[in-house]
């Protein structure tokens, strides 16, 4: 069976969080020539242009600190719907765009998984938990919310419901620096698995996530990859407004593109949180579309098997 096309969504969402900038992150993914670097793994790729909000409707607040909560909402459900459709068309990757577009993009592929009847997974590559309900969050930055969204947490009444919710057991959190006491809270109660740097430090990236690769197999479950670009080290990934030191090195971040890439189960992907204004050359945009390229296959030396023996 051939492959799914590829089908790049632009989602120019700058409402999850107060500084600007992130609206242009599609056209950066545009010029950095990700069209043409996945073209050239031989896959069809089209770019469907920009998505826009839904209109937007009145929607109160229980907490005053909340930032652009309408523009999110109507954010959510133009790309819940998003997503759910392209899913049935083949291999979506949303450019964006702020982390909070991960409400609608992943609810809306849940959505796609649960109409055949087969689990979603959730891969979120971040320095964030992203697990902030509206009603926890201080910042009242909406892009802090996604997990607990699409894991049915309370406190989103605003929000139209998830169409279907992710499991807790099938969401795995990768590079973890920077969690509030809320979050760890409700990440102590939870069933995610959640890993920090201290513990990549100690052990490798790949044990973790082959071990989560493993069950999303056994399960023959869709898998999400939700790539924050903060997860990345700020020395080789500047374009960010929230950097935090001690990030996923350019092998580590490789290698799980490399690893995701051959386990085949990746079905569908978020760029997000890419800041163009503040980046220096391209140098992030180019990464990560490089980082893309590896998920879907380009390999600088081919072989047919990896061995060290003499
Ligand atoms: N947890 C903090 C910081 C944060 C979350 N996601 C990002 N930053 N990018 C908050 O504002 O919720
Ligand atoms: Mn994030
Ligand atoms: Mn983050």
């Amino acid at each position: 069976m051939p492959l799914p096309p590829c089908l790049l969504l632009g989602a120019p969402v700058d409402s999850g969080k107060r500084r600007a900038g992130c609206l242009m992150g599609p056209d950066a993914y545009r010029t950095a020539g990700l069209a043409a670097a996945l073209g050239s793994l031989g896959r069809e790729t089209r770019d469907l242009g920009n998505l826009a909000p839904a209109p937007r409707r009145a929607v109160s607040a229980v907490n005053p600190a909340l930032h652009n909560l309408a523009e999110t909402v109507a954010w959510t459900e133009a790309l819940t719907d998003a997503a759910r459709d392209a899913m049935a068309e083949g291999f979506p990757i949303f450019l964006g765009g702020d982390h909070s577009l991960s409400l609608g993009s992943v609810a809306g592929v849940a959505a796609h998984a649960a109409a055949r009847n087969r689990p979603q997974f959730l891969l979120w590559l971040d320095a964030h938990a992203d697990f902030h309900t509206p009603e926890t969050t201080t910042s009242g930055n909406l892009h802090g919310t996604p997990v607990a969204y699409v894991t049915g947490q309370r406190g989103f009444d605003a929000f139209p419901p998830p169409p279907a919710l992710v499991a807790q057991e099938n969401v795995c959190i990768l590079g973890l620096r920077s969690v509030d006491p809320q979050e760890n809270a409700a990440l102590a109660q939870s069933d995610i698995a959640a890993h920090d740097m201290r513990a990549i430090d100690e052990h490798g990236i790949a044990p973790p996530l082959r071990a989560f690769l493993s069950r999303v197999a056994a399960a023959n479950g869709f898998l999400h990859v939700s790539l924050d670009v903060d997860f990345l080290d700020p020395s080789i990934a500047p374009a960010v407004g929230t950097t935090v030191p001690g990030g996923a090195t350019f092998r580590e971040a490789h290698l799980v593109m490399e690893i995701l890439h051959d386990s085949g189960l990746v079905t569908s992907l978020d760029l997000v949180e890419l800041n163009p204004f503040l980046d220096e050359r391209g140098r992030t945009a180019s990464l990560m579309v490089d980082l893309t390229a590896s998920l879907m296959g380009r390999r600088v030396f081919d072989r047919p098997t990896r061995s060290f023996a003499a």
